[in-house]
């Protein structure tokens, strides 16, 4: 039985201020509805896409900062979403900032994204684990990256799941960057690795590096794809947000490393693949075949603590 699956990668352009959750939840029921009209079985949304991307500035308010955060998921705000997958029988892959409260009172925060099936059932819940940037304002910064002042590390380590007739992990935005989280999932028998991501095309801290952001980008996905044998979909919130500039460049990538489907705009876009998970099948058995070739006694040292 062939086991090829239709994806759609929901590019979104800018989030404002300004702008309203029901707005925002509109556009993704439109690029929902889009990619259910090419036949999509599954769409992908990027990092926090019910939001602007907040860690770029300040918030000292409590009950502002909790405003971008979702206590419930799903929930009032987003169950136009969750609806209308269902109705159309869609699944989707959902970035957001996750609010839990503990019995004692303690407020926890993470960057998150689950994965829902086609029938509405929540099939995957995963918390960023790489969370870039700063505590504390970085001062003559023309924005600030707060990520690991208002989250916490992810604590579900790196998940896969039985889904979409095949095997998805899940990771955020920076953890593409790092070899290791690949790895873990592809360990796990990953096929299919969902990602979404906010990536401003200046990083304060690496002037001169702007070229290159796109090809960096790029390089880590296909790398990571191809090194895993899985195929690889990254969805970008792109364009100017609240004055800074992100990147493009949704895509999806094959197991051969190659991309095959690429966004054209910085704004709300559909892009579609048809992903053959058993394309898989000829990196995980031959080149990459862990059982056969690995060599873990030799990367103890990528283990040890952080020193
Ligand atoms: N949202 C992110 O994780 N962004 C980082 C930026 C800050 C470098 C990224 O790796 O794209």
């Amino acid at each position: 039985m062939s086991r090829t699956l239709l994806v759609a990668a929901a590019q979104l352009g800018p989030i404002q201020r300004s702008e309203s959750r029901r707005a925002t939840v509109d556009r993704l029921v439109e690029l929902l509805r889009e990619g259910a009209s090419r036949r999509a079985e599954l769409v992908v949304f990027p990092e926090a896409a019910l939001t602007p991307f907040f860690p770029h500035w300040l918030i000292e308010d409590p009950a502002e900062l909790d405003s971008y955060f979702e206590e419930s998921m799903p929930n009032a705000g987003v169950r136009p979403l969750f609806d209308e997958a269902a109705a159309l029988g869609v699944g989707f892959c959902l970035g957001y900032g996750e609010l839990t409260r503990q019995p004692d009172g303690v407020v926890r925060r993470f960057n998150t994204s689950i994965l829902v099936e086609r029938d509405g059932r929540t099939v995957g819940h995963y918390r960023k684990i790489h969370l870039p940037g700063h505590t504390e304002v970085q001062p003559g910064h023309p924005y600030q990256n707060l990520e690991k002042r208002y989250f916490e590390v992810g604590d579900l380590g790196f998940g896969v799941w039985d889904a979409f007739g095949g095997r998805v992990g899940m990771c955020i935005c920076n953890d593409r960057r790092w070899p290791e989280t690949y790895r873990v999932m592809a360990l796990k028998g990953v096929e299919l690795v969902l990602l979404g991501y906010n990536t401003p095309a200046l990083i304060p801290e690496m002037p001169g590096t702007e070229r290159l952001a796109d090809f960096h980008n790029r390089l880590c996905m296909q790398a990571g794809a191809y090194q895993n044998g899985t195929w690889v979909v990254g969805v970008a919130k792109a364009g100017v947000e609240a004055g800074v500039a992100q990147i493009g460049g949704t895509c999806v990538i094959a197991p051969s490393g190659e991309l095959v489907a690429q966004a054209a705009t910085d704004d709300d876009e559909v892009v579609t693949a048809r992903v053959d998970l058993d394309a898989c099948r000829v990196y995980k058995e031959t080149l990459f075949n862990f059982a056969a070739h690995r060599r873990p006694e030799h990367y103890t040292l990528i283990t040890d603590p952080v020193s």
